[in-house]
């Protein structure tokens, strides 16, 4: 097995630099538009043997270093009460927000794998077919919080934000529901194997460092050492968070994942000695190939100097060529070794 990105998050040397993407399944790919066209994103979710082909593609036509299993952040909180659609073009939207404490209170924990069977059952698929590590995923307390609240997406989270300054109970016991599943929806996913477990907080970079240190933090310490329990490596990923950085240097997070806009030469000094992942801009994946390959050089260049795991800083764009994608993961390989 191609255990690089395993080695990588342990801090291990390796060989090259690993590398893969965050939506490496997705629409950029024509066979991923053709399934598309035949059936509905939670379709090929709920589906084990589709589920497995969407997951395994990138692995085959990129040559990258893992899989991330294909589902959604949302799906774990269906078996919880929460009634949602994935909205084209949109994202994920409610059929009613999460604002009062009678909301709150219908939130089901999850009941062992209840209306999650076909996680174990794709992710023990995958892994017989993969030479290459799988990573689980789960949104994390924040991120999801703010889809139950809001309703979908949002640009400024006023009414997230008003719940954890107007109603710290409300909030708390919000929190403390989520992290509960999150623990329990990973443990499901290591249970059937699982290498790696990503948490995708995509949102927290909304908050001051204030806020995330008063209102998110806790959760995230407790459910880590929670997750720690699990004994595989635990990677963290927000977009526009660096001024988080040093206060996510001090929970036990193996790796920590990097947007863009913040050169991981500074990110590295000012995050404790962790792995990196990251970062390229995804937007750069549309510039010509000269402009791809100088941009990653200068990644692959400031991630110098300790762990790191190639990435782009977000998901892969629609509009990407996956020729470039292609050549993007052999120059990594190549220039990293
Ligand atoms: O069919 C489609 O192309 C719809 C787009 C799509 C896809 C491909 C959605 C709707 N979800 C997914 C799959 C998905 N979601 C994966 C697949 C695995 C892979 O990376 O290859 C993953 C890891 C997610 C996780 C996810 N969903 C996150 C965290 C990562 C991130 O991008 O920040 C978030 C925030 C979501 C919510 C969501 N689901 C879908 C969309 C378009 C969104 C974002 C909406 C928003 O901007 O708030």
């Amino acid at each position: 097995m191609n255990d690089r990105f395993l080695k990588a998050c342990r801090g291990e040397p390796t060989d090259t630099v690993p590398v893969w993407f965050m939506r490496q399944a997705g629409r950029y790919q024509a066979e991923y538009r053709m399934l598309r066209q035949r059936y509905e994103l939670l379709d090929l979710i709920h589906d084990p043997d589709l589920c497995c082909q969407v997951t395994t593609l990138p692995v085959e036509q990129l040559g990258v270093d893992a899989a991330i299993l294909f589902s959604d952040i949302m799906v774990p909180l269906g078996p919880m009460g929460v009634s949602y659609r994935i909205q084209e073009g949109v994202g994920p939207v409610l059929e009613r927000p999460f604002r009062t404490a009678d909301d709150i209170a219908q939130l089901r924990p999850l009941n062992g794998t209840q209306g999650l069977d076909f996680v174990p059952v794709a992710i023990q698929k995958i892994c017989q077919q993969l030479s290459a590590p799988l990573i689980g995923f789960s949104g994390a307390p924040f991120t999801l919080a703010s889809y139950l609240i809001e309703g979908g997406p949002s640009r400024l989270y006023v009414a997230t934000k008003r719940m954890l300054w107007a109603e710290p109970k409300l909030w708390a016991r919000l929190m403390d529901r989520l992290s509960e599943m999150v623990a329990a929806y990973a443990t499901i996913q290591v249970q059937a194997g699982v290498h790696a477990i990503q948490l995708f907080d995509s949102w927290a970079g909304a908050l001051s460092r204030q806020d995330f240190d008063r209102a998110v933090k806790p959760y995230l310490v407790s459910l880590v050492q929670e997750l720690m329990r699990l004994h595989v490596p635990l990677l963290y990923f927000s977009v526009g968070a660096g001024h988080l950085m040093e206060s996510l240097a001090d929970i036990p997070l193996d790796v920590i994942g990097v947007d863009w806009r913040h050169p991981l030469g500074e990110m590295r000094r000012r995050a404790g000695g962790r792995t990196l992942q990251g970062n390229l801009d995804p937007v750069v994946l549309l510039a010509p190939w000269e402009t791809i390959e100088d941009s990653a050089a200068e990644v692959l260049r400031q991630g110098q100097g300790g762990g790191h795991i190639f990435n782009l800083g977000h998901g892969v764009l629609p509009a990407t060529d996956p020729v470039n994608l292609r050549r993007l993961v052999d120059f990594v390989h190549h220039q990293g070794a």
